[in-house]
Order: C-alpha cells, then structure tokens, then sequence
C-alpha cells in the first residue's frame, strides 16, 4: 500500500473523476502538441498553446457546474472549453479553418473560443474584453434569480487592461457569482512578470474590489480544484466574487510566430518543465493506486485514436463559402 495521503477524497472527489481530470489533461497537452506539428507541416497557420497551464485549467473547471455555469475563456484555455463540452474533432475543425468550426465557422483565428450550447462565451481579440461579459453573465443571473455562476480566464499580463479593474469593482459592488482565474505563466509574450506588476502578487489586488484574493499553485490541479470549489460555493450562496491567481509555467512560446529563445535561456525552460503538471498528477494517481501503468497506456492510446481521427477529418472537412464571410456581419435583409 502507498503511503501517500489520498488529498482527492478528502476533498469529495472520486476515483472517477480524478481519472476523468488527468484524461482531460492529456488530451489538451496531446491535442496541442498535434497543434504544433500541423502547423510545422504548413497544415494549420496558428497555435497558442495550454501546454503547462492544463492543472490550472481542469481543476477549476470541474470545480463548476459544467451543465450549468458559464465560461468566458482566453485564448490559452484548450482545458477548459474540453472540460465544457466542446469535442476534439471541433478543436481541429477551428484549427484548420473549416465551415464546421463551432466557434466561428472558420472565419477566427484559433484559440477564439465560443460555443453557445456549451455556454462557452464568445471571445474577442483584445486582451480582457472576456472579463466584462463574465460579470455581465453573473449580474444576468441574479437579476434573474438562477442560481449559477460565471467564470473568467486571463493572463496576468491581461490584469493589468482597464476592463480587469472595471469588472472586478463592479463585481464587488455588486456581489456578483463570478470567479475571476488569472494564470499567471510570467510572462506576457516576452516581458518577464517583474516587468508587468510592482505589486507582491496579483491576488493581492482582490482587496480593492472587495472581494478574496487567493494565489495557489496552478500546478497541481486538487490545490485549483479545491479553492475554485470555495469560490463557487460562495457565489452560489450570494457571498459574491472571488479572484483567484493560479501559479502555472508557459512551456511554449507564446505563440507559432514567437521564438522564446530570443528572451528566456534553456535552463529556465528545463526549471519549468521540472514542475510539469502532467507528470506530477499522474504520479500521485499511481501513488493512491487510481493510475496503473497499463491504465496510462490504455488510456494514451484511446486519446491518440481520437486524435488521429479528429485531425484526419477536419483536414479533410469542407471549407465555408467564400459568401459566408459575410454572414453575421450586417443584419440580412427580410431576416432577423
Ligand atoms: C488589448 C490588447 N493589447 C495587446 C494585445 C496583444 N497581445 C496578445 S496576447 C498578449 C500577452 C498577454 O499576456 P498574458 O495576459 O500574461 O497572457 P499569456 O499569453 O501569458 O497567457 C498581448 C500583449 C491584445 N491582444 N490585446
Ligand atoms: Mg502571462
């Protein structure tokens, strides 16, 4: 028997739905790592990765209600909009632009996530632009008296845009069921945190909009789980909003059109890569026994079918008409 402390328990999580968070993890780091090699291949113009924030991700996504609650997610956010329903085969379709996307029909560039039946909002380019809608989705819910709550991802760079302070206050005013995450990976494209923020952290910010400020380690997805599941009990029972830092690592570039050597060195990189999420989750699931070395491969090989099937079809999915880019742009006439 293992002399680990069984945390997920402890905290109402079953063997199930650990097992449920790490496949959702993988299948983000998976489908991002195809990502990459597409676009390498000239298949798929962009990627912006989750590789390294998956933990942050997926604990505070199962800590919502994923039949209920609402989603106003960054670009980073491949965790969270899996953990909300949308399918492998749809994260493909965005990425190689097809009529199919759900986010966009294949007009966005990828990473603009946005999924009505999943009640994943709709996201802008702008940096932040997210946050306003997530507390306008809370503030909509009180009024109405539904008994759910929103939740907003960014990066620590994005905390500092006006909509971050202007969201933030009128939430606290307000008392409104939003959880604010920031996943604080350091970096905002090449400008290192201590260049972004004079404050201690950005959790400490919570206190001038009336609300708790939690920073926790982003890596470990029960620590995530954990204080996200406060926050939502909390805005559930009308205490109101929550901000929350989560500590996570940026193991990419920012983006397939960025080259991070020019401004971080390979010995940061490999510092970063010790703390790897997916390596540490799946050795404390096979430290309580719920992981075994035959479950992990069983599991690796489900993922990589789905994978190769969803890259499969989306490249060979239709393109939309060169017409419907003008959809949805001008009201049509005789139409709503
Ligand atoms: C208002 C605005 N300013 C600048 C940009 C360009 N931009 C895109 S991502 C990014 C960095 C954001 O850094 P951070 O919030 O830390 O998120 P990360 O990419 O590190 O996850 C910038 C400056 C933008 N999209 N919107
Ligand atoms: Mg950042």
């Amino acid at each position: 028997m293992s002399q680990v402390e069984n945390r997920h328990s402890d905290m109402g999580l079953s063997d199930e739905q650990v097992l449920e968070m790490y496949r959702t993890m993988l299948l983000a780091r998976k489908i991002d790592e195809r990502m990459w090699l597409l676009n390498r291949a000239g298949k798929i113009p962009f990627v912006i990765s989750c590789q390294g924030q998956e933990a942050a991700q997926i604990g505070a996504s199962y800590a919502l209600n994923l039949d209920k609650d609402y989603v106003a997610p960054y670009y980073r956010d491949l965790g969270v909009v899996l953990a909300f329903g949308m399918t492998t085969r749809e994260v493909f379709l965005a990425a190689f632009a097809k009529a199919d996307d759900p986010n966009s029909g294949g007009r966005q560039m990828p990473g603009h996530f946005g999924q009505k039946k999943n009640r994943i909002l709709t996201g802008s380019s702008p940096v932040t632009t997210q946050l306003p809608h997530a507390v306008g989705v809370a503030l909509a819910a009180k009024m109405d008296g539904e008994n759910i709550a929103s939740l907003v991802t960014l990066g620590e760079g994005s905390s500092n845009q006006g909509d971050f302070h202007e969201g933030l206050n009128f939430a606290g005013v307000h008392k409104l069921p939003v959880i604010t995450m920031v996943e604080n990976n350091k970096y905002a494209i090449s400008v290192p945190l201590e260049r972004q923020i004079s404050s201690e952290s950005v959790a400490d910010r919570g206190v001038a909009y009336g609300m708790p400020g939690y920073q926790v380690d982003g890596n470990d997805p029960l620590e995530v789980y954990r204080v996200v599941k406060d926050a939502h009990d909390r805005a559930l029972n009308g205490e109101g909003p929550t901000l929350i830092e989560a500590m996570t690592e940026r193991l990419t570039a920012h983006s397939s059109d960025d080259n991070d050597k020019a401004y971080r060195t390979e010995e940061e990189l490999e510092e970063m890569k010790q703390k790897d999420s997916l390596i540490s989750f799946s050795q404390y699931l096979r430290d309580v026994g719920v992981l075994t070395e035959e479950k992990e491969q069983a599991l690796n090989k489900e993922i990589d079918d789905e994978i190769n099937e969803a890259t499969e079809a989306a490249e060979n999915a239709p393109y939309a008409e060169p017409e419907d880019a003008l959809k949805y742009v001008y009201a049509e006439k005789g139409g709503e």
